[in-house]
C-alpha cells in the first residue's frame, strides 16, 4: 500500500462539479482517498489565454502500480472529459500524478514525482495544506519550502469542497 498525491484541475464547464465528481471516480477498492485540500481558483499558466482553473490536491492510499495508477485517472479524465473543445487547452478535469510513496519513476509515458511540481504554485499552495512537511524525494525540499520558493502566479483559496 503507498500513499500519493494527485493534482486536480478543471477549468471547463461547472468545475466545482467536476472536481467533485473525478474524487468519487478515483475513490475504489483498490483506491482510498483519505483527504482533500481546500479548493482554490489560479490563473492559468503555460497556456495562458484560458479561464481560471480551481485546482486541489488528493491524498490517498492505492494498491495499484504506477502505471496502472496513470490508467486509472486517464480513464476518468475521458469519462468525465468527454466534451473537449480546443487540444491541449481548457479541460474538464485533468488529473495529474505528484508523487507515489517516495518512489521515483521515469519512462516516456510517466515521470514520479511529477516534473513540475517545483514551478507550480496551483500545486503546490493546496499540496502544503496537506503535508506542509513533506520532503520531495529527490530534491528533499518540504512542500512548504518549494512553495515559498516557486515562480510567482495567482492563486486564491476558495473553500472546501462541498
Ligand atoms: N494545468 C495545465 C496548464 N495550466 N494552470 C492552472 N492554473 N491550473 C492547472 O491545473 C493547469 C494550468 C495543464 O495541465
Ligand atoms: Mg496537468
Ligand atoms: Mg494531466
Amino acid at each position: 500500500m503507498k500513499t500519493i498525491y494527485l493534482s486536480l484541475g478543471s477549468n471547463i464547464g461547472n468545475r466545482e462539479g467536476n472536481l467533485r465528481a473525478a474524487i468519487a471516480q478515483l475513490q475504489a477498492p483498490d483506491l482510498r482517498v483519505l483527504r482533500v485540500s481546500p479548493v482554490y481558483e489560479t490563473a492559468p499558466v503555460d497556456y495562458t489565454d484560458q479561464r481560471w482553473f480551481l485546482n486541489l490536491a488528493v491524498e490517498a492510499e492505492t494498491d495499484l502500480f504506477p502505471m496502472q495508477l496513470l490508467k486509472r485517472v486517464g480513464k476518468i479524465e475521458r469519462v468525465l472529459g468527454r466534451v473537449r473543445t480546443v487540444a491541449k487547452g481548457p479541460r474538464a478535469i485533468d488529473i495529474d500524478i505528484l508523487l507515489y510513496g517516495s518512489a521515483a519513476v521515469r519512462t516516456p509515458e510517466l515521470e514520479i514525482p511529477h516534473p513540475r511540481i517545483a514551478e507550480r504554485r496551483f500545486v503546490l499552495a493546496p499540496l502544503a495544506d496537506l503535508v506542509p512537511e513533506l520532503r520531495h524525494p529527490i530534491t528533499r525540499k518540504t512542500v512548504r519550502e518549494l512553495l515559498d520558493a516557486a515562480p510567482q502566479q495567482a492563486v486564491r483559496r476558495v473553500g472546501e469542497l462541498a
